[in-house]
């Protein structure tokens, strides 16, 4: 059984990428949860993790003699995995879209990924968050409407029935609820389909108990609504 290594479910949005995908498809894994010590990825932390991936970074996926590191990699070496579970969409335009937009979140909303750390255990208002976050927003906003426009008939994700895409915006639909983020009816709904599925429910329920603060995770804003114990 493949061992999946990840930190802590009330930050790691990385991590919570190919966990949900598993998850949701029913694959079977271990997990191995390496908590971030102040400040994230120090040395000491790097140390546990170069164990098991060479990248020094979780989420990483050890397979027998395989491992893999990048949450999109290893979305990719679960599609070849398992090649009769659509961890990408099947018809060919729909497919080229859920790559080009995992990619894109992959690579980009360095703007919002800053201002607003994932953080499971809290909710804040909303506030104007600047020009760059507006930025990543609106281009979200588009990419989750035109998806949930073009192919979207078969189910409340972005693609119909939850697949890849949807894990790596998965962490974003949290930063939106979490900062109280502008949200359309469209993607309030699409928001309410992932927040709801079992898997992440789940991750939650287990982030909602973990004992640890992770200061630069925490914006310097007063919350509206606090979940975590530990807070
Ligand atoms: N591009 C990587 C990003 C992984 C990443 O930055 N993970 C964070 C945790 S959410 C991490 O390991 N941080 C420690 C560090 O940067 O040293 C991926 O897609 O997996």
């Amino acid at each position: 059984m493949p061992t999946l290594i990840i930190a802590n479910k009330c930050h790691s949005s990385w991590s919570l990428r190919p966990w949900l995908l598993m998850r949701e498809f029913g694959i079977s894994f271990d997990e191995v949860l390496i908590p971030f010590s102040d400040p994230i990825g120090n040395a000491e932390w790097k140390e546990k993790v170069r164990k098991y991936s060479p990248g020094g970074k979780v989420p990483a996926l050890v397979d027998r003699d395989a491992v893999v590191w990048e949450s999109i990699a290893i979305m990719d070496y679960l599609a070849d995995l398992y090649p009769d579970l659509p961890v990408w969409p099947k018809g060919r335009p729909a497919r080229a879209m859920a790559r080009s937009i995992a990619a894109e979140m992959h690579a980009g909303f360095a703007a919002l990924r800053k201002a607003c750390p994932m953080n499971l255990g809290k909710k804040f208002a909303a506030r104007d968050r600047g020009p760059e976050v507006a930025k990543d927003v609106a281009r979200i906003v588009e990419i989750w409407t035109t998806a949930r426009e073009r192919f979207g008939q078969g189910g409340p994700f972005l693609f119909g029935a939850f697949c890849a895409a949807d894990a790596m915006y998965a962490p974003v639909v949290t930063r939106f609820e979490t900062y109280s983020l502008p949200a359309d009816p469209v993607c309030r709904r699409y928001m309410d389909a992932i927040l709801g599925t079992e898997g992440f429910q789940e991750w939650r329920a287990a982030a909602l108990e973990e004992p640890w603060i992770v200061p630069e995770d925490e914006v310097d804003e007063e919350p509206i609504e606090v979940y975590r114990k530990a807070a």
